[in-house]
């Protein structure tokens, strides 16, 4: 029966009654339990929640109810990443102050947040901007400065010459100014830089041990861009030698040409004797404004510029070959330069096309000449393709034919003087912006312009507050009178700030770390802290941050990790993804599509528990797939509640042996599913349950044991219906029902039955039964006897797969 509810009322009351019982407040470590630290992205506070927020939080607050009520000392924090660029554009745009801004957000978002009825850890939240939070990153930084991890060095970056500004790559759009329309360019610049690429390795190996979903693993590996290979030396004709990163050593003999990238630093030493030098000139500044995905772009029509007036040669065929630049070739890629190999590398292969470069095969083309290194050059022809050969016996390479690929990459490399190395996509980690509002960056300059860290008891190196943070092309606390006073005051005359503030990407670097201990004011978390709580057995995020903040946080954790100032070196046992959800149109929700869906509206429509129940009911958790609104799910999700609410019309005495079995599958499928982060299949469960109780009754047991199940979905009406039912303690301190495996033993199966094939009817026997006692209740089945008869005179076989099917085959005599 459906029964209505007043869920305004019923949702305030227990969220205030939960928050005066501390219900989720973290307790001191109980090592009787077993602990189960459960992490989501916390928010930006951007001011208002979205179905998005909905999504991350509300789910997972499901999987914190479920593991909670399965005796695991949970622990689930939310906090703020506070620091950022909207804060200061708002500002901007608005005249506002952004402190100010972003704490109104911050106040108004967190009863938003309470709104959900969530289990969060509200005694250890954070905000990234606060000084007693921001003083321990900027120790960390100065730590990191002691100990060369973080560095001052020079890095290309992006340049919009009209603000006369760095930008990050968000601020890029379609190669312009996000906020001034310039076109923007690349530009070397001193930088504050964060060693990332030192623990590159380690980043890639410790992976390995990690039970993470395998794509998430590989994404962060491909950003990584691990790739192994040598380093050879090629002699110009000017004396110069010119290095080059190949993962193919083995194919020196084939290397008609070399390449260098248009910035390579060789350059300018080559300049007097390069004959065509306006044309280097011309080609290297439109490169400049092209990016790299762009210059690498896959069936991109080849270009470059051929060195004229100088050559190298091959120190294998000790021919001489030609030198080009070409934007194909990237400067921070390997060594900067490339031997082309135009047999056997594609991009190689379509240079050497258009320029008129000799093309060499050196590995067998056997499989399609049928002989082997017979004709090479024909076949190229006729193929009219680059020849992919990761495995195959070399060819035209004298002394070495007949070698095997892997071998053959070692010796050459040995003969020819070079050295197996190793190279990577990713780059050292910039982490200043000329931004207002962000973590000052705790450096001072000396009269002679030494950067000096700030000592910590200066810390919290305070930001301040007398700037003026529209864009002039200065970063803004250049302009602050009051820093630079304090730095004069504290470290003598002549002494300067660091007007750059940090890459908020730090911020979020450690938060995970500070829940542990939010009180602690002498250090960012104790080692008994960590030791109770780390590592994160599951951290929930959104897919668009597998790659930079999951790596900065985990390079951010090894880097304290090696200075000992944390217990693990790893802070995510878990990785899990979620996906978005999507406007009812199914594209993705924007305000100038008309398709956004606004939680609030329908929290007040329908309640918390049905939004959250929905979110949930939508699809798997954890397959980072994109989910429509359904308007008409939601409100059969609210439907199904208010039958909840009517459930109680059904209690009994005492009910049927089936009702009581289908009780004991619905906690065995609710708990398994549950563990898998699939809680649309566990209410599935549910409402089959239900449906099968609204048709019948049970037993106040079985529904206190309903309602518990339910309770992780929807917090609210389960309490309200718990103390309803004469309960004195919570529902979510009840613990989680367990399956009967006796009763689930006695359940009834409906097995298939077929005759050679085809299906012509079912039987009902007990749960995982003999193929015997199967048998023997189909042949006293008068449904099967027209077909059981005939089997006195055939012979036959059974094919049975227990619970499912039954076949039974006559042999052809
Ligand atoms: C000769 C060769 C022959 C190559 C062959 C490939 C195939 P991964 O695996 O992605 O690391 N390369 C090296 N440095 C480069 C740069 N800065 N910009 C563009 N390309 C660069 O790719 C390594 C290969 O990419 C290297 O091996 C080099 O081409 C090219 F049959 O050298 B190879």
């Amino acid at each position: 029966m459906h029964k209505k509810f007043d869920h305004t009322n019923i949702e305030k009351k227990w969220q205030e009654s939960w928050e005066m019982q501390e219900l989720y407040k973290t307790s001191a470590r109980d090592v009787t339990k077993e602990k189960k630290y459960i992490l989501v992205e916390f928010p930006y506070p951007s001011g208002n929640l979205h179905i998005g927020h909905w999504f991350a939080f509300s789910v997972v607050d499901i999987y914190a109810r479920f593991e909670r009520m399965q005796g695991k000392q949970v622990f689930f924090p939310i906090g703020f990443d506070s620091f950022g660029l909207p804060a200061e554009n708002a500002a901007i745009k608005r005249d506002l102050d952004p402190k100010k801004w972003t704490y109104d957000n911050i106040a108004f978002m967190q009863g938003q947040l309470r709104s959900m009825g969530n289990s969060f850890a509200w005694d250890a939240t954070l905000r990234t901007s606060d000084p007693d939070y921001y003083r321990f990153t900027q120790w960390m930084f100065t730590e990191f400065v002691k100990n060369d991890i973080a560095y001052r060095g020079e890095a290309e970056v992006n340049w919009c010459p009209s603000c006369n500004t760095v930008l990050a790559n968000e601020q890029v759009v379609a190669s312009e100014c996000e906020r001034c329309g310039a076109e923007v360019i690349k530009k070397r610049m001193q930088q504050w830089m964060m060693r990332i690429t030192k623990c590159a390795d380690a980043l890639i190996d410790d992976l390995d041990a990690l039970p993470w979903p395998n794509h998430i693993k590989e994404s962060q590996k491909n950003w990584i861009g691990r790739s192994e290979g040598s380093e050879l030396s090629f002699t110009l004709s000017t004396g110069d030698s010119l290095k080059v990163f190949t993962t193919r050593a083995d194919t020196l003999f084939g290397a008609t040409y070399l390449v260098m990238a248009p910035e390579h630093s060789l350059l300018s030493t080559l300049q007097p004797h390069i004959t065509n030098w306006d044309e280097v000139a011309v080609y290297q500044s439109e490169t400049s404004k092209k990016k790299d995905i762009e210059r690498t772009a896959e069936g991109k029509e080849k270009t470059g510029v051929k060195l004229e007036g100088i050559f190298a040669t091959n120190p294998a065929t000790k021919e001489q070959i030609p030198v080009y630049i070409a934007d194909y070739v990237l400067a921070k890629y390997g060594t900067g330069a490339i031997m082309a190999v135009p047999a056997h590398d594609e991009r190689d292969f379509a240079f050497a096309k258009k320029f008129n470069e000799k093309i060499t095969p050196v590995i067998n083309l056997d499989p399609i000449a049928g002989e082997r290194g017979t004709a090479a050059h024909e076949i190229h022809a006729l193929l009219d393709s680059y020849y992919p050969s990761e495995k195959g016996e070399l060819i035209n390479s004298a002394e070495f034919d007949g070698l095997e690929v892997a071998e053959a990459k070692k010796k050459i490399t040995e003969t020819f003087g070079g050295k197996l190395t190793k190279t990577y996509k990713l780059r050292d980690w910039s982490v200043g912006r000329q931004r207002y509002w962000g973590v000052p960056i705790p450096i001072v300059y000396d009269p002679e312009g030494n950067p000096h860290s700030v000592p910590k008891e200066h810390l919290p190196w305070l930001l301040p507050e007398d700037v003026d943070f529209k864009p002039t092309g200065e970063a803004p606390l250049a302009k602050s009178q009051e820093l630079k006073d304090r730095t004069e005051k504290i470290f003598g005359k002549g002494w300067r700030p660091e007007v750059e503030t940090m890459d908020t990407f730090v911020d979020s670097s450690w938060y995970f770390l500070r829940y542990t201990d939010v009180k602690n004011d002498t250090e960012f978390s104790s080692k008994i802290a960590q030791e109770a709580w780390m590592p994160i057995d599951i951290y929930f995020g959104g897919a668009e941050h597998t790659t930079m903040h999951l790596l900065y946080s985990r390079f951010w954790q090894k880097a304290l990790y090696d200075l000992g100032h944390v217990t693990e070196r790893e802070p995510y046992r878990m990785r899990i993804n979620r996906g978005l959800v999507l406007g009812p149109d199914g594209n993705k929700m924007s305000k100038s599509k008309g398709n956004v869906i606004d939680p609030d509206e329908q929290v007040r429509l329908l309640g918390a528990d049905t939004v959250r129940m929905y979110l949930a009911f939508m699809g798997p958790y954890g397959e980072s797939s994109n989910y429509p609104w359904d308007m008409g799910g939601i409100v059969g999700i609210r439907r199904f509640l208010e039958r909840v609410n009517g459930l109680k019309d059904h209690v009994k005495e005492t009910e049927d042996e089936l009702i009581t079995q289908k009780l004991h599958e619905t906690i065995e499928k609710v708990t398994a599913e549950g563990a898998l982060y699939k809680f649309n299949t566990a209410i599935s469960a549910l409402m089959v349950y239900l449906n099968a109780v609204e048709k019948s009754s049970f037993t106040r047991e079985s529904y206190q044991t309903f309602l518990c199940l339910l309770a992780p979905f929807a917090p609210h009406i389960t309490e309200e219906l718990w103390e309803e039912d004469g309960q004195a303690e919570s529902i979510h301190l009840a613990s989680w029902p367990k399956a009967d495996r006796s009763v689930l033993a006695r359940r009834a199966v409906t097995v298939a039955v077929q005759f050679n094939g085809k299906t012509r009817g079912t039987v009902q026997v007990p749960f995982n039964s003999e193929e015997e006692v199967v048998w023997e209740v189909l042949v006293q089945d008068p449904k099967f006897a027209t077909y059981t008869a005939q089997f006195s005179t055939t012979k036959i076989h059974k094919i049975y797969v227990p619970n499912r099917v039954i076949n039974i085959i006559s042999e052809k005599t």
